[in-house]
């Protein structure tokens, strides 16, 4: 018999590629997906089998981590020997708009978990991951951050993750339970939340190259963040519950980079070089120079002509509707008891993640915009 493994948030970025990479191991995989007006499940949809499947090896139900009585329902059912919680509500400035929702989820979410394993007698059976962050740093004490670097949370989605550390923390210790915390630092992919700042850019950036936008509006431009690869990220998560003993690991790469040099990649990925100019609220990147061959390689000729236009213009500016009420302005992680212990070592450069970003993005937006250009023939025709 394979192992059970419930994932929380499975219809999420990291969600999606742990539940690809267990079912790969011979997991059987049971994962919680809240319900919602329309499907939500696209990341997953390739690993969907059908409910009247015998022998299924993803089983979805719905839930919620602000619903106790769900969730013990749940765990009770599926008696997981891992639990991966990684539902929450993630986005660090959508949670200065709903900050008890955000505690609610991601800090008392935690607690529900932990006690309901707890209560159902699994505490020696079931491990449990709790998906810890970097934003914990905040206005960070020490460069870079490991495992003992104290915490200055910055955001109501930081100090909710800080409860949820510490209960993790508290259940191992009081109840003796395998219980471990991932300190992971920022991670991406072409599975990325559209919302979040690498794959805001890289989206924009394809439809700039395409012709579908004009200009990308961005937030603090001067920020640093430690970016690595979800596929890597998800192999710690992993690794971290096959240990003997629980523990917290910090998950990063050691290196950092600032937004705008994010951008600059992203345009470089595909021949385009951009330049940035003034300052604060006044900042802006104008096309400079195209290497043809580049982006004819990547993008393609017929796009060529109209950008070639477009050199010498403004292409991203700042709208200061992005800054926060309080930033984080540096992360950078010192991931050696990861790489020790764990024997983690990430794969992907920043490079190869800005090229994986941009190739899924630009083949996206084409699709896109075929479809739109299909959408707009239809309707002529029926006029
Ligand atoms: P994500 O793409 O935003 O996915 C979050 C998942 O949680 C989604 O499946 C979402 O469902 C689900 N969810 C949100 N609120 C929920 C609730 N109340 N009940 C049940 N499910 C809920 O996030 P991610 O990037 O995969 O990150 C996974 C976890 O790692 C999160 O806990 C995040 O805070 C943490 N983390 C992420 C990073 C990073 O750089 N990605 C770094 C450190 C820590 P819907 O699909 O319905 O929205
Ligand atoms: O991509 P972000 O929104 O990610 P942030 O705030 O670092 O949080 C992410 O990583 C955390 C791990 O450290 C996770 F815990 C969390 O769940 C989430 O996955 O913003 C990164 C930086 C920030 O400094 C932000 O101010 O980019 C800056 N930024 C500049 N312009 C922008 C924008 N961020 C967004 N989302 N949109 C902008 O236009």
């Amino acid at each position: 018999m394979g192992k059970v493994a419930l994932i929380t948030g499975i219809t999420g970025q990291d969600g999606a590629y742990l539940a690809e990479y267990l079912i790969k191991k011979g997991y059987t995989v049971h994962g919680i997906k809240r319900h919602s007006s329309m499907f939500n499940t696209d990341r997953i949809d390739h690993l969907y089998q059908d409910p009247h499947i015998e022998n299924r090896n993803l089983i979805l139900h719905y839930g919620d981590l602000t619903d106790s009585m769900n969730l013990t329902h749940i765990i009770g059912e599926t008696q997981p020997d891992e639990i991966y919680n990684l539902a929450a509500m993630s986005h660090v400035k959508v949670s200065f708009d709903t900050p008890e929702y955000t505690a609610n989820a991601d800090g008392i979410g935690v607690l529900r978990i932990l006690e309901a394993v707890r209560l159902l007698n699994l505490t020696s059976k079931t491990r449990i991951y709790q998906a810890s962050t970097s934003e914990l740093y905040g206005l960070v004490q020490e460069v870079p951050q490991k495992e003992t670097t104290p915490f200055y949370p910055r955001s109501p989605y930081a100090v909710a993750k800080l409860y949820g550390y510490w209960i993790t923390v508290n259940y191992r210790e009081a109840y003796g339970m395998h219980a471990s915390n991932g300190i992971l630092f920022n991670h991406e992919s072409p599975l990325r939340g559209e919302t979040f700042v690498t794959r805001k850019v890289t989206r924009a950036v394809s439809r700039i190259a395409l012709g579908m936008q004009q200009k990308v509006y961005m937030g603090n431009l001067s920020a640093q963040r430690d970016w690595g690869h979800a596929k890597d990220y998800i192999r710690a998560m992993y690794a971290i519950l096959q240990q003997d003993e629980p523990s917290d690991y910090v998950i990063a790469t050691g290196i950092t980079t600032t937004i705008r040099d994010f951008v600059k990649m992203s345009f470089s990925e595909i021949g385009l070089q951009v330049d940035f100019k003034g300052e604060g609220v006044n900042e802006v990147a104008v096309i400079n120079f195209i290497d043809e061959n580049v982006f004819i390689e990547k993008v393609g000729e017929t796009y060529l002509e109209s950008l070639q236009k477009r050199i010498g213009q403004e292409v991203v500016g700042v709208d200061p509707a992005y800054f926060r009420p309080t930033e984080v302005e540096l992360l950078i992680g010192d991931p050696t008891k990861a790489r020790e212990r764990l024997g983690w070592i990430p794969k992907y450069s920043l490079e190869a993640l800005v090229e994986d970003m941009m190739a899924s993005d630009v083949k996206e937006m084409k699709k896109e915009s075929y479809l739109k250009e299909g959408g707009y023939k239809i309707l002529n025709y029926f006029e």
